[in-house]
C-alpha cells in the first residue's frame, strides 16, 4: 500500500512537471468604487475589462461597479482597500497625496503638454516607479486610466488671464499642491471632496471648480456653472487600484488576468474619453455655458507664474521623482 502511494505520487509529480497546470480561477466578486457616474467613459472601460475577464476566467472574475461615490469618496474608498475590506477603486491620484507624497508629481501645474506625453510617462518606467510607491502603501495599481486635462468652470466671469481668478471661491482637490497653485493665482481656494462639489456650487458656497469637460458634463456641473475656461493646467490620471491584502490571496492566474484586462479596459477608456471630451464641451455650451480659451500670451503668463510651485514642492514629492519625470519628458520631447 505504501509503495503504491509513493508510486502514485511520483507519477503525479512527473505529470505536473510535464503538463501545463490548469489555469486556477476562483469565483471572485470584485467591487469597484467610482466617484464619477456610469455614463463617464470609465463605464466603457469597465465593460471592456469585464469582457476580457470573462474570456480569461470563464466568467469567474466578476466586477461590480459602484458609481457616484456610492461606496464613499476617492480617499475613503482607497483607505478601505488598504485595510482589505474592499477590492478596487478607480480614483484620481490627487486626493491620495497625503498618504503617498510621490503622487503629488501629477499635480505639478502644466507638467504635461498633451495626452501622448502623459501616456508615455504613465505607461513607461516612470509609471512603474510610482506603482512601487503605491505598493508600499498597500495598493496595487493595475493600470493608469485617464481622467484628463483639467479646466476651470465658475459662476462669476470668464477666466482670460490668471488675474481673473482673483477672489474667486474655488474648490480644489484635497492636497497642498493644488491648493497652493490656485492661491498663487489669486483664487480663494479651498480643498473639498468631489462628492460635495455639486451642492457647494449650487448653494454658492463656492463659485468655481476645475475638472475635465467630461466630468463637468457627466456630473452635471454645467447646471450650476456659467463659464468654462480652457486652462489645461493639469492632467490627472485615474489609477485602477486593487487592495494589496486581498490581491495577495488571489492566484497567479487571477492576478495576471486582472492586470492584462485592466490594460484592455484602459485602452478603451482612453479612446472613448478623448472623443467624449469634445462632445461634452459642445454639449455644455448648448446647455448655456460660455466657453473661452486663453491667448498664447496669457497661457504663457499663467505657466510662468506657476513655476514657483515646482520649487516649493520638490522636496515633499521627492527630488528623485521630480527629476525622473522631467528626464523622461525631456527624452520624449527630443
Ligand atoms: C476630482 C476628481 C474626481 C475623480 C472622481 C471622483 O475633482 O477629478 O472627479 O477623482 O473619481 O475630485
Amino acid at each position: 500500500m505504501k509503495h503504491l502511494m509513493l508510486a502514485t505520487t511520483a507519477v503525479a509529480l512527473t505529470l505536473s512537471s510535464v503538463l501545463p497546470a490548469a489555469a486556477e480561477f476562483n469565483n471572485r466578486n470584485i467591487r469597484v468604487s467610482n466617484g464619477i457616474n456610469e455614463d463617464h467613459p470609465v463605464g466603457d472601460g469597465i465593460r471592456a475589462m469585464q469582457e476580457c475577464l470573462d474570456e480569461k476566467s470563464g466568467g469567474k472574475l466578476e466586477l461590480t461597479a459602484f458609481w457616484g461615490g456610492a461606496l464613499g469618496g476617492d480617499l475613503q474608498a482607497t483607505q478601505a482597500l488598504r485595510s482589505g475590506v474592499q477590492e478596487a477603486v478607480v480614483t484620481s491620484s490627487s486626493p491620495l497625496v497625503g498618504m503617498i507624497p510621490a503622487l503629488g508629481v501629477f499635480d505639478l501645474p502644466f507638467l504635461f503638454k498633451d495626452a501622448s506625453e502623459a501616456d508615455a510617462v504613465m505607461d513607461g518606467e516612470f509609471g512603474d516607479l510610482i506603482n512601487e510607491k503605491l505598493e508600499e502603501a498597500g495598493l496595487i495599481n493595475l493600470a493608469y486610466w485617464e481622467n484628463g486635462f483639467r479646466n476651470v468652470s465658475n459662476s462669476v466671469r470668464p477666466i482670460t488671464k490668471w488675474e481673473d481668478l482673483d477672489g474667486i471661491k474655488m474648490r480644489v482637490m484635497q492636497n497642498n499642491i493644488f491648493l497652493d497653485t490656485f492661491k498663487n493665482l489669486g483664487a480663494n481656494a479651498t480643498p473639498m471632496s468631489f462628492g460635495e462639489v455639486f451642492s457647494a456650487l449650487e448653494t454658492h458656497t463656492i463659485d468655481a471648480q476645475e475638472n475635465p469637460y467630461v466630468t463637468i458634463d457627466t456630473s452635471k456641473f454645467y447646471e450650476v456653472q456659467d463659464y468654462v475656461s480652457e486652462t489645461n493646467h493639469a492632467y490627472t490620471p485615474f489609477l485602477f487600484l486593487f487592495s494589496k491584502p486581498i490581491w495577495d490571496t488571489y492566484t497567479e492566474d487571477e492576478q495576471a488576468a486582472l492586470r492584462e484586462c485592466a490594460v484592455v479596459g484602459r485602452d478603451v477608456e482612453r479612446s472613448v474619453i478623448r472623443e467624449a471630451n469634445q462632445e461634452s464641451l459642445a454639449k455644455i455650451q448648448e446647455e448655456g455655458i460660455e466657453y473661452n480659451t486663453l491667448s498664447d500670451d496669457e497661457y504663457a503668463r499663467m505657466l510662468e507664474k506657476s513655476q514657483i510651485i515646482y520649487d516649493k514642492y520638490r522636496e515633499q514629492i521627492g527630488g528623485d521623482i521630480v527629476d525622473a519625470v522631467q528626464e523622461q519628458l525631456t527624452e520624449i520631447r527630443g
